[in-house]
């Protein structure tokens, strides 16, 4: 019980990730805001997904809502904070999670691909971390910040070359806030997932040879799941990270060092 009695957000609560986070943060006793994108697009949330997330919370004791919303608009930041006071009467967690990456080739990459990407994962990841350490210094007892960053951030993609620069980008916020926001007791770090299983990247991994190419670069054997980057973060939110801020943890079974 880590997070006993600790108040959450997760942006891009519902699927992925996201909704690991959202899962193993219920485990540790904490309760939740899962925010989610309905749209109707093949790599962002759907209300079904978030409802059924609610759900799987109540079910292990905790309370949770569904709040829907595109994370690039700044007013979403600041309604997700509303309905966590209005719900469980503060913020205590934030994992800035939501991201997409809609893999796309550099030279006839459209600009509105590139503003699109550029504002749900690196304004979206400025936007809800401004509005809930508003709401953790108004409190007044600290706070913990973690955002999903990525191996991305450390290494190119030529798919990726909208992507990549911002989990480099939400690194680098962690980093910044970390030192705005020491003052206050609000700890900011990230989490640098590697090659982990979910929608975002199954088109990309469904040619069999790139699976298995990927997957025989990864030290541990196994591509990660959900819930080996969910600990991490849980962890990294919780008091057992008292002095751990500005820092960013690889989370990728060794992917990263793997160079030959
Ligand atoms: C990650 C990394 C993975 C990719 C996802 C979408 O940060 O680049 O390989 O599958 O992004």
């Amino acid at each position: 019980m880590l997070l006993e009695g600790k108040r959450a957000i997760v942006t891009g609560g519902s699927r992925g990730i996201g909704r690991g986070i959202s899962l193993e943060f219920a485990r540790q006793g904490c309760d939740v805001v899962i925010n989610y994108f309905g749209a109707a697009d093949h790599y962002v949330t759907h209300a079904e997904a978030a409802e059924e997330v609610v759900a799987e919370i109540q079910a292990l004791g905790r309370k949770a809502i569904a709040v829907e919303g595109d994370i690039a608009d700044p007013q979403v930041s600041h309604d997700l904070v509303k309905s966590a006071v209005e719900a469980f009467g503060g913020v205590d967690v934030l994992s800035s999670n939501a991201g997409i990456c809609p893999f796309h080739s550099f030279l006839d990459m459209p600009p509105e691909l590139l503003q699109t990407v550029l504002g749900v994962n690196l304004s979206g990841a400025f936007y809800i971390t401004q509005a809930a350490a508003n709401r953790m210094k108004d409190q007044g007892q600290g706070g913990a910040i973690v955002a999903t960053s990525s191996i991305s951030a450390l290494v190119g993609g030529a798919m990726q070359t909208h992507y990549t620069p911002t989990k480099a980008g939400v690194h680098s916020l962690m980093q910044s806030v970390a030192i705005a926001l020491g003052p206050y007791g609000i700890r900011c770090n990230s989490v640098m997932p590697g090659a982990i299983a979910t929608d975002i990247n199954k088109d990309d991994w469904s040619d069999p040879a790139k699976r298995d190419y990927l997957n025989g670069r990864i030290p541990l054997g196994r591509f990660g799941q959900p819930a080996d980057v969910a600990n991490v973060v849980a962890f990294l939110a919780s008091d057992m990270a008292a002095y751990v801020t500005g820092a960013s943890l690889l989370v990728d079974g060794g992917l990263y060092v793997n160079l030959q």
